[in-house]
């Protein structure tokens, strides 16, 4: 069957009007016979614009994203009001101590002490025997020999001690006793080789004592900075190059 529009359609609805023809010797809806087809028609025109569609349904809902980063913090709040007074709280123990543990601790530590009493009497005795002296809290040792000032000042130093710097006639006569019992002249501490005719001890600290024998110091051959002491106890002021005995002061 072949059905042939005279006029193209005005619409895809229900307005379509078209007659139609029948090809001769062909029915109506039921093809009776070979036909055959003819050449297609050309396109019609585009129909009207349809009306408006109904609204759709909502669509589904999508999945909750992931949690975003936290937000800024917001300004200071205001002062609070002040909250009220707390319980009052439970009585403290006696801030004494406990007496006998204390009583303990000091008979041990009286039995430590007693015990090291002894024991530096003891090294005191074999420190002094046979060349030393102490005086107050001052010790004196002497090594019987000889030498310059610089190099007596040297072996004092290290001893951990110094040359001797009497300051005081106790202690200037300790000092004579150690000399007298070796029948040399010992060198002391104090030079005026900063100053000439100041003379000080190593610290730069001026005499606080001194037993300079008649007429000295005099700087003898202008070349006088460091000090003897002969067996009379008495100083003079003498050439550093000269070899003394040497007594160290700890
Ligand atoms: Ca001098
Ligand atoms: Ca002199």
């Amino acid at each position: 069957m072949l059905i042939l529009f005279t006029e193209p359609p005005k619409s895809l609805g229900t307005e379509m009007n078209y007659s139609q023809k029948t090809v001769p010797d062909a029915c109506t809806l039921v093809m009776c016979g070979p036909v055959e087809n003819g050449l297609p028609g050309r396109d019609g025109r585009d129909g009207r614009e349809g009306p408006q569609g109904q609204k759709g349904d909502p669509g589904p809902e999508g999945a909750i994203g992931p949690q975003g980063p936290p937000g800024a913090g917001g300004p200071p709040g205001l002062k609070g009001d002040k909250g009220a007074p707390g319980d009052r709280g439970a009585k403290g123990e006696s801030g004494l101590p406990d007496i006998t543990a204390l009583r303990k601790q000091v008979e041990a530590l009286q039995g430590r002490v007693q015990h090291l009493q002894g024991a530096f009497s003891l090294y005191k005795k074999v420190g002094l025997f046979p060349d030393g002296r102490v005086v107050g809290e001052k010790f004196f040792k002497t090594g019987g020999f000889e030498k310059s000032f610089q190099d007596a000042q040297q072996i004092c130093r290290q001893a951990g001690g110094q040359l001797p710097s009497p300051r005081s006639a106790a202690e200037n006569g300790a000092l004579q006793q150690l000399v007298s019992a070796h029948n040399k002249a010992a060198f002391l501490s104090m030079t005026d080789s900063q100053t000439e005719g100041k003379f000080v001890y190593p610290t730069g600290e001026s005499l606080v004592y001194s037993n300079w024998n008649s007429g000295e110091p005099n700087n003898s051959g202008g070349e006088e900075d460091c000090v003897e002491i002969y067996d009379n106890g008495k100083w003079n002021d003498k050439s550093c190059g000269e070899r003394r005995l040497v007594i160290c002061e700890f």
